[in-house]
């Protein structure tokens, strides 16, 4: 029985963690923008014993940012990383068979340290929607190693790949170390080698196809759509889940009044439904809210929008110390700052990529919804006055966040005058995995509700007992 581990290995944004998955049965975040996965992820492929191991994207063997020296680091010595590592196992280079021409140039650095790798060639349909066309077996007899063609979306390949899995895995991990630098030629050399690599296995057509980019790019078009999207984004927050949130809340109520009239009429029971479940009631009203919040942001994700609302703001938040890439975790810290802040790890500059993590807890994340709603509530009876007041709370935080920023990249001497360019590589538009995405917003609102849930309950209740006007 093999016991040994394939390690997926590739550019950000190749298919990686969409392979993963088909393979294991997990059910980790797949969006699309580079730098989703910042960690290992190691699964099993049931009912084998092989694992399989995904790693955060890489452009090069050399590392850049923090997340590429968790994959540099893997692959150096996966023994240090992995407990139940045996010594056996294979890398696999994730290729994005529409990128070829660029992501070949990591299989030439990676062969002479893994000979046994193989190449798995995913977004064929996309290459193919592009007038793409790579032939796998004159690749794979160019490249001297295995090809296979997978799609991690659909699942298409993914069983006859796996049926070789056994043989590829159980071979012996080779000892290596990798180099430090490479120097800028060496790197042109590589980009060349894959260029020169794509002309002889594959062909490019052209297809007329309308590019979404001309519109969500557009120095003017651009700014008004993401103007339009952010405030479709709160209207759907705030308004889209209110029908959802009032049916909550009188279910809440008959179901408290309920149980007011079942028990009898004690301070424990008095205990139990104004203090618990009415504790309880407030933050649960909120799901429906942070559910719809998840979905926004996830759809904003799957589709690629969100690496073009970066581009956008890249020279805004360049004027605070912040750049483009900063603007994912910001907006992630939206729902919550711990995901936030490991997607800071994609950040290469160690200054800007502190500044980003001063400021996440700043940004209005969803834990604070319930106590803003109860705030809200004493305020104001109006609805809109409240959907106002809630999106002002959210405004001023970017604000506030902004001024921070700017203050503290004052004091860590963040060089606002250097304006390094944007380096965040534009995902191709892609229509959303809606089953993932689903998933992925169940997952995130469960989480939400049962970690974070009884925390605010208890302070809700807290105030309640200090008689404090909440
Ligand atoms: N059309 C198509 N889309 C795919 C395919 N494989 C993955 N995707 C989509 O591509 C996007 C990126 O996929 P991921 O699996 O998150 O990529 P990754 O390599 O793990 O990305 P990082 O973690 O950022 O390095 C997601 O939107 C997937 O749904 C494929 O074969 N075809
Ligand atoms: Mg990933």
């Amino acid at each position: 029985m093999a016991h040994g581990h394939l390690f997926l290995v590739g550019f950000p944004n190749s298919g990686k963690t969409s392979l993963f998955n088909r393979l294991t049965g997990a059910t980790y975040k797949t969006v699309n923008y580079p730098g989703a996965t910042t960690a290992i992820q190691v699964g099993q492929i049931r009912p084998t014993h092989i694992r399989v191991c995904d790693t955060p994207g890489i452009h090069s063997i050399v590392a850049r940012s923090p997340d590429e020296v968790v994959t540099r680091h893997i692959l150096s010595d996966p023994t240090a990383v992995l407990p139940e590592f045996t010594g056996q196992g294979t890398v696999a280079i994730v290729i994005d068979a529409a990128q070829v021409r660029r992501q070949l140039a990591l299989f030439k650095q990676l062969i002479p340290y893994f000979p046994n790798c193989i190449v798995l060639l995913t977004m064929s349909d996309i290459a193919k929607a592009k007038g793409i066309s790579i032939s796998a077996t004159k690749l794979a007899k160019e490249l001297g190693v295995s090809v296979f063609e997978v799609n991690g979306k659909t699942g298409d390949g993914v069983v006859q790949f796996a049926m070789y899995l056994d043989a590829l895995t159980s071979q012996k991990y080779p000892t290596i170390t990798l180099p430090e630098t490479l120097s800028p030629t060496e790197i042109s050399t590589f980009f060349q080698w894959s260029e020169n690599m794509f002309e002889r296995v594959g062909t490019h057509t052209p297809t007329p196809y309308f590019d979404l980019d001309k519109l969500f790019l557009h120095p003017i078009l651009g700014w008004i759509a993401l103007l339009g999207i952010t405030l479709l984004f709160f209207w759907a927050v705030f308004s889209l889940a209110a029908p959802i949130t009032d049916w909550t809340d009188t279910l809440m109520s008959l179901f408290i009044g309920f149980v007011e009239t079942t028990l009898p009429q004690t301070t424990a029971s008095l205990f139990v439904t104004q203090g618990i479940l009415s504790s309880l009631a407030s933050v649960i009203i909120f799901i429906p809210q942070l559910a719809v919040l998840f979905f926004a942001i996830g759809l904003m994700e799957s589709t690629g929008y969100l690496s073009r609302g970066a581009t956008l703001v890249d020279r805004p938040l360049a004027a605070i110390g912040l750049n483009g890439r900063s603007f994912v975790p910001l907006l992630t810290g939206c729902a919550c700052a711990i995901p936030a802040m490991l997607a800071a790890r994609t950040i290469p500059s160690k200054k800007e990529r502190l500044l980003t993590l001063f400021v996440i807890p700043l940004m209005s994340c969803s834990a604070r919804l319930p106590v803003y709603g109860l705030l809200i509530a004493m305020l104001t009876n109006s609805p809109h006055t409240a959907g106002l007041i809630m999106t002002g709370i959210y405004i001023l935080s970017f604000v506030i966040a902004s001024v921070v920023a700017a203050i503290a990249g004052r004091l860590m001497g963040v060089d606002k005058s250097v304006y390094h360019g944007f380096q965040l590589e534009l995902p191709e538009w892609r229509s959303p995995q809606i089953g993932t995405l689903l998933r992925q917003v169940r997952d995130q609102t469960w989480s939400f509700a049962r970690g974070a849930g009884p925390l605010i309950a208890m302070v809700v209740w807290a105030f309640a007992c200090l008689q404090l006007p909440l």
